[in-house]
């Protein structure tokens, strides 16, 4: 890259805690200064929040740079921790899960009848010959039975390999396959925008092509007719007969708890591995702090989805090592009505809410009539995942969710480091619109220049981190060479995240996207990020996605595809209009170098399921190719429509 990225958003607005969070926060402004006067012992500290059958005898193995090992010699069971300990001090009648069907059905399960269900999937999956160290691969709806399948084989030592309900039969295989998988854990369906989708078909189809599957396990969710062959097992009729004893057997604090495939571009999909200690101590340390969690009062919903690494450690891992009693929701958004998630804030009076920029955008766009019908009052922290969010979507999310009395926490990570490493503290920091400002107490991040050297305030480049932590993948499954080469080779000495930030006056940190999404602009690097919430920040916009297309003159140019508001006139003559005054308002906010060649008015984006824009689909749209892999969209036939606009010239 000639030139590293160029800094154009300003953005002077800070919102300091409410006095009454500061003053009852779990973690105050201490945690940095004693993280920084000693990190491993400060990692020490937050192990301790945990209980281990044995102790570990030094903190971090680091001799063989990239392999960490972390809490060397110290034993535990995953599971216990999530549970056993709980019910043994007392808690096991506290709610664990209020779960939601999309159809309206609910289902309450208590801190003891989850321990109960993993006990019994623990002596089902132990009866099917899975042991310490097999492969699970789950493929399952949102259902409380995915997070028990998790659960089972932390706590008899398989590692799971979770898979998104919906992925193809090739994605499906493929990951089987990367990972000799020897049990696929799966449902007939679940419900989804109000029909029942099939999963079983798909696994039936998966599974011919892997010869590693012995049992194929599934869960009656929707009723539907399925094929049954000789590898299936009903688990109403396998687990839910099992003996609900089970003694859980420590593991090694590095024992590999579980496999999660990013899908990356067009390469092959990368098996990310977790282990065991670290990666617990954490989550479960990040969850208290980021989201101030006060197990007995607090009701917390993280919308992930249980395929993603946000519902492997803030759904399950995190939330449920530290006691919470949350919301697990199976449908979408707009099932039934596009209210269905201020409905379930205010029937099960929800404090805590972790979501994505992508569903905050799609609520600004419906409107701010629909939350406004809700009682939202029990709210008090809002969390951010998944992309940077635009300074404009972070300020709605605060009037029209919080109130404008809830911190937002804007928080930073990755499959790749298993936990948040970035984000505001809600009880100590004066958090700006759009910047995941500090890394967190015992994390250390970095903005360096082409060159690895650290930038200046007020300077871009590229995120690294320079010293391991506790929840850091251990290797890529299979593949120790692609684990060095893509994550430790760029810089000497540090790990590559593979995305662009900048560090504004004050030191804080801002997102700008991932590097391969940069744009060369007559010389400048210029970020996607900062010209979608440009764009974002016009009252008409409540979505952008920007790429560079070739251009003869300026090397690359930019192209822009908007959603407007769902108030806004867009057709015809009114649209010409509002693309005008949009090209023109990028240019006033960032300069003429921004300003987007083209700007195209859309009615959806392709995103990946989880909610990621995928730019690189838009580019073979503005480059009139012919469009790359689409198997991990959320919807293919979005690509149908945009791909016509463009030809249309629309
Ligand atoms: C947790 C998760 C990781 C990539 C990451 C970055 C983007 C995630 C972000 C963010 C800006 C945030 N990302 N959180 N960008 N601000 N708060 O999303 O994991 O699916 O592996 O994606 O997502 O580009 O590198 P994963």
């Amino acid at each position: 890259m000639s030139e590293t990225l160029e800094n154009l958003l300003q953005e002077n607005r800070q919102f300091p805690p409410p006095e009454a969070l500061a003053a009852e926060a779990n973690v105050t402004a201490a945690a940095y200064d004693e993280a920084a006067a000693d990190r491993l012992g400060f990692w020490e500290t937050q192990a301790r929040r945990l209980t281990w059958a044995t102790p570990w005898e030094s903190v971090l193995d680091w001799s063989k740079p990239p392999f960490a090992k972390w809490f060397v010699g110290g034993q535990l069971n995953v599971a216990y921790n999530c549970l056993d300990r709980h019910v043994e001090a007392g808690r096991g009648s506290k709610v664990a899960i209020h779960w939601e069907g999309e159809p309206g059905d609910t289902r309450t399960i208590t801190y003891a009848e989850l321990h109960r269900s993993v006990c019994q999937a623990a002596n089902a999956l132990t009866a099917l010959g899975v042991t310490a160290g097999d492969r699970v691969a789950i493929y399952m709806p949102m259902i409380p039975e995915a997070a028990v399948a998790m659960l089972a084989c932390a706590r008899i030592g398989a590692t799971h390999s979770v898979v998104f309900g919906g992925f193809s039969v090739d994605a499906l295989s493929g990951r089987i396959q990367d990972a000799s998988a020897k049990v696929v854990i799966t449902a007939d369906g679940g419900y989804r925008r109000g029909k029942p989708s099939g999963l079983k078909s798909i696994v039936d189809d998966a599974v011919a092509l892997c010869p590693t599957i012995e049992h194929v396990l599934v869960v009656r969710r929707t009723g539907q007719e399925v094929a049954w062959g000789d590898k299936d097992l009903w688990w109403h009729e396998t687990v839910e007969r099992a003996s609900p004893e089970h003694v859980a057997q420590p593991f090694d604090a590095e024992h590999p708890l579980f496999i999660l495939y990013t899908s990356g571009t067009t390469a092959k999909p990368k098996g990310i591995l977790h282990t065991t200690g670290g990666y617990l101590t954490q989550v479960s340390y990040t969850h208290h702090a980021v989201f101030d969690l006060k197990p007995d009062t607090d009701v917390y919903w993280c919308t992930a989805d249980i395929g993603w690494v946000t519902g492997h450690s803030y759904i399950v891992y995190g939330p449920l090592s530290n006691g919470a009693t949350q919301i697990m929701y199976e449908g979408t958004p707009d099932t039934p009505h596009k209210g269905r998630f201020w409905e379930i804030v205010e029937k099960y009076k929800v404090t805590i809410i972790y979501t994505a920029p992508t569903l905050i955008r799609t609520m600004m766009k419906w409107g701010d009539d629909i939350p406004a019908k809700f009682d939202l009052s029990s709210l008090r922290i809002l969390g951010s995942v998944g992309e940077p969010i635009n300074p404009e979507a972070w300020m709605w999310y605060r009037k029209h969710i919080g109130r404008d009395a809830c911190p937002v926490v804007d928080t930073w990570w990755q499959t790749e480091t298993g936990g948040v490493m970035i984000s505001p503290l809600p009880g100590v920091t004066a958090a700006k619109p759009g910047s995941a400002m500090s890394p967190l107490p015992g994390i250390s991040a970095d903005v360096v220049d082409d060159q690895g050297q650290s930038v200046p305030n007020g300077g871009g480049g590229y995120l690294v981190l320079r010293e391991p932590w506790p929840s850091m993948l251990r290797t890529i499954w299979g593949d120790d060479q692609r684990f060095i080469d893509t994550y430790w080779s760029r810089f000497e000495g540090m790990y590559f995240a593979g995305d662009g930030a900048k560090r504004d006056n004050d030191g804080h940190l801002w997102l700008l996207g991932r590097v391969d999404d940069v744009m060369l602009v007559s010389g400048h690097n210029i970020s996607t990020t900062e010209v979608e919430s440009a764009l974002v920040s016009h009252p008409s916009v409540a979505e952008a996605a920007v790429v560079g297309a070739t251009d003869p003159t300026t090397g690359q140019a930019i192209v822009a595809f908007t959603i407007p508001r769902g108030h806004v006139d867009s057709e015809g003559a009114a649209g010409e209009a509002l693309i005008a005054e949009l090209r023109n308002h990028v240019a006033k906010t960032l300069g003429p170098i921004a300003k987007p060649r083209q700007i195209m008015l859309v009615a959806e984006l392709p995103k990946t399921r989880s909610g990621k824009i995928m730019r690189r689909l838009l580019r073979d749209v503005a480059e009139n190719r012919s469009l790359g892999d689409v198997t991990t969209l959320q919807d293919s036939t979005v690509m149908d429509l945009i791909a016509s606009g463009m030809k249309s010239g629309k």
